[in-house]
């Protein structure tokens, strides 16, 4: 026989699922809040459900609290949440007020809120209120759905995905250095959706130079990202692509260039430019990330080539990896084309945990996380 706590365990569990579910819809609108779903159930029936719909609109619990329509049963309800709720005066009041206030006796939850004007206090607000909280069910869950504004708020820094495309032999690009026609249609459809959920593109001034993207969203309904372009040397010409009207970009370069004539020309098109630092005769990529956390983009993609990716691997700063493997061989000697971390290959191995993959019309996606 299951021992009762572990049946009213599997019972969170599934409420909770509902929740995950729910928040995820709000993917790719919320930036910079998180995604959040709510379920209240009385007895065992769901009397309400809602998420969090976009930036700036009512938080998850509202939405679910509202759709119930008889007010009287959320006293013996309990609400499901897969983030803690919040306790502070933001664009919206405090949700653990509301939940108080409908006398809501219980509230079940999957994460603490890292946000430093939450923190626990949304939990110590309902306890002392008299509410009973559950916490941690789900959590790894509800974790992964809000990675991003999990590390944005604990380390204060942007959570760094890398996108790379390699043919079967691990060749990113064509002895000509393109990079281009790796992948198929499928695949590059699936990119489009990865940059919609993303609040920052970052490429490299030799990516730009070498295919000259667009580096927006097309091919999927969803918002296009803040382009980002680390051009050290002011190399790319004003007519590439990237600075097209499409979306805004970001060109960061080098503090002694930003203020040169070039980039003036480039303001003039409604560029935005930004210097930093350089170390060791590049710009340094924790400045750039830190920039873009000043920023509030929770989550950046890097499309870029070899050099920048293996930068941001060596120096620890990538959280995550989107791999495409054509089913396709460049051949060559290995001098022609590149590997997906540059042409020098480094001096240790990065180990990286795959957590899924799958195949759009025969390439093969890799979801790794480094460790
Ligand atoms: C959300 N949606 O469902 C929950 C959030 O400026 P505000 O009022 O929208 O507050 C944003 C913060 O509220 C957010 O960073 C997070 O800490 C907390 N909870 N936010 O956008 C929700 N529950
Ligand atoms: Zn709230």
């Amino acid at each position: 026989m299951r021992a009762p706590d572990t049946a009213e365990t599997w019972r969170h569990e599934r409420f909770m699922a509902r929740c995950l579910e729910l928040a995820a819809r709000g993917a790719g609108f919320v930036s910079p809040n998180p995604q959040v779903g709510s379920v209240v159930v009385c007895g065992d029936r769901v009397i309400g459900e809602g998420f969090h719909e976009r930036f700036g609109g009512p938080h998850a619990e509202v939405n679910a609290i509202a759709s119930v329509t008889d007010h009287e049963l959320l006293r013996r309800s309990t609400l499901y949440v897969n983030l803690e709720p919040c306790s502070h005066y933001g664009k919206t009041p405090p949700c653990s007020d509301l939940i108080i206030e409908k006398k809501i006796p219980k509230v079940v939850l999957a994460c603490r809120d890292p946000h430093e004007r939450v923190a626990g206090r949304g939990v110590a607000k309902l306890r002392e209120a008299g509410v009973e909280v559950v916490e941690g069910i789900l959590s790894g869950e509800a974790a992964r759905l809000n990675e991003a504004f999990m590390k944005f708020h604990r380390e204060r820094m942007p959570f760094v995905a890398l996108k790379l495309a390699q043919t079967l032999d691990g060749k990113i690009a064509t002895a000509g250095g393109l990079s281009k026609w790796i992948t198929g249609e499928a695949a590059r459809k699936e990119v489009h959706r990865m940059r919609a959920g993303h609040d920052a593109l970052l490429t490299g001034a030799a990516t730009v130079l070498a295919d000259d993207p667009l580096l927006t969203v097309r091919h999927v309904d969803g918002k296009n990202p803040l382009r980002v372009v680390l051009d050290r040397e002011l190399e790319v010409p004003p007519e590439a692509a990237v600075f097209g009207p499409e979306a805004p970009t970001l060109l960061v370069t080098s503090e002694r260039l930003s203020v040169s004539g070039k980039a003036a020309i480039l303001r003039d098109r409604g560029v935005e430019i930004e210097g930093i630092e350089e170390r060791d005769g590049a710009l340094d990529l924790v400045s750039v990330l830190r920039l873009l956390h000043g920023r509030n983009a929770l989550s950046v993609l890097v499309e870029a080539g070899g050099r920048l990716s293996s930068a941001l691997v060596r120096e620890r700063l990538a959280d995550k990896l989107y791999l495409f493997i054509a089913p396709k061989l460049f051949g060559g000697d290995g001098l022609d084309g590149f590997g997906p971390l540059g042409v020098e290959a480094p001096e240790q191995a990065f180990a990286l945990r795959i957590e899924t993959t799958a195949s759009f019309s025969g390439d093969l996606l890799l979801e790794a996380y480094f460790g």
